[in-house]
């Protein structure tokens, strides 16, 4: 199968893609006081340029207190950072890219695990369950409240400077996350309790808050994990029911796009098909989806940071699922930290002349 039926455009309310292919999230770290500078608009330019459908930013984080801790990731608040991103998205419009910004909250998940979580201690297998996550502050229904507000500025922020979408970091053990699981969010309230569905409710209200801000029309994406990193055995749903009780309350809040991550795509989620998340989350809501995962990855590099090589032969089983109907959209990151042009040379048939991933890689922006 040729990659060629990957290039066809994509319609959603705002988003008017020219091909399927996303850059994933990935932090970078080059905005000194949270600030994108042009260094950083010329890196999504570049992608831009080389071919990519849709960009989606590095996490970069709502004002509210242990958003963040890393002085290098950027804002999405303030004056200059605001002026940061405004030249990001012009010059990625100018290069004839589309981009929406990942908003983020760390949550617990901050570099001292000290920051707001919805409750402490927490309890089960869990990534968190460590000594140095002790320390962390349950918020209160205020802290949630203002939470809220500031997710829902952010996304107002991303319209209003002229961002063609807005992802909500719904994904790998960050706030929004931290209320999903039963080991990190021992709420009683409103914001928690025993069903996964339950747990759902802080996400449905950043949800319907971001809505009430931008309205219908613009494209509402949330990046979900069935991991948190150092817990991969533990999956969130552990069968297409439990999947259902927790999409559900989020599609009907308005999401319009799941994108679903997983570290290798070919895996499958559930038993007795070979479905995979992204399969899945389509499957039982009707929504379009995003798979990502060690596309166009070989040998050690595969789910992991090391190894060197970049090697397309996934992408003959990316091509057959895509075919199939089992997701819409196809996000890569490591790819294309190393390769500006990725799609264009994977459309022009040029694979060999693909470079490696290597985590030097990521000391710099090319
Ligand atoms: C990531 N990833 C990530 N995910 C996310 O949702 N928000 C983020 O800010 C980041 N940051 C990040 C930084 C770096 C350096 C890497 C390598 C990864 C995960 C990323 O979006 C993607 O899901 C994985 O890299 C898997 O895709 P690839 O690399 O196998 O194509
Ligand atoms: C400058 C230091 C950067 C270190 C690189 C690690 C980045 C961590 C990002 C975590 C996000 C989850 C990774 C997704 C899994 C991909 C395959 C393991």
């Amino acid at each position: 199968m040729k990659p060629d039926i990957l290039f066809h455009p994509f319609q959603l309310k705002t988003l008017n893609l020219r091909n399927r292919i996303v850059m994933a999230p990935m932090t970078r770290s080059f905005s000194s006081n949270g600030v994108p500078g042009q260094n950083v608009a010329e890196y999504y330019t570049r992608r831009a340029a080389g071919e990519v459908g849709l960009i989606l930013s590095e996490g970069t984080v709502i004002d509210r207190p242990s958003s963040s801790n890393d002085a290098n990731v950027p804002h999405f608040y303030g004056e200059e950072a605001l002026a940061g991103w405004q030249n990001v998205i012009n010059s990625v419009h100018q290069a004839g890219g589309q981009m929406g910004p990942q908003i983020w909250h760390m949550g617990i998940m901050d570099n001292h695990h000290s920051g707001w979580t919805p409750s402490v201690p927490f309890e089960g297998p869990s990534e968190f369950n460590r000594p140095g996550f002790a320390n962390g502050k349950a918020m209160t229904e205020s802290d949630i409240a203002d939470t809220i507000a500031a997710f829902g500025r952010a996304a107002a922020d991303a319209k209003r400077l002229g961002f063609d979408c807005v992802e909500l970091h719904g994904a790998h053990g960050y706030l929004i996350d931290q209320f999903f699981w039963e080991g990190t969010n021992k709420r009683q309230d409103q914001y928690g309790g025993n069903t996964i569905a339950a747990r759902t409710r802080f996400a449905v209200d950043v949800i319907k808050e971001v809505r009430r801000q931008v309205g219908d029309e613009l494209a509402l994406i949330i990046r979900l994990s069935q991991w948190k990193p150092a817990d991969f055995n533990n999956k969130l749903a552990k069968n297409p029911e439990e999947l259902e009780q927790w999409l559900t309350p989020l599609a009907d809040a308005g999401v319009d796009i799941f994108h679903c991550s997983q570290r290798r795509f070919w895996e499958a989620e559930f038993e007795g098909s070979d479905l995979n998340f992204a399969g899945w989350a389509k499957k039982v809501t009707g929504k379009p989806t995003i798979t990502v995962g060690s596309i166009g990855l070989s040998g050690e590099f595969i789910a992991g940071f090391q190894g060197e090589s970049s090697d397309p032969s996934s992408i003959d089983e990316l091509l057959r699922r895509f075919d199939r109907g089992d997701f819409d959209l196809v996000a890569v990151g490591r790819p294309l930290i190393a390769n500006p042009d990725w799609a264009k040379k994977i459309h022009e048939g040029r694979d060999a002349e693909l470079k490696g991933f290597s985590r030097e890689l990521l000391g710099q922006l090319v």
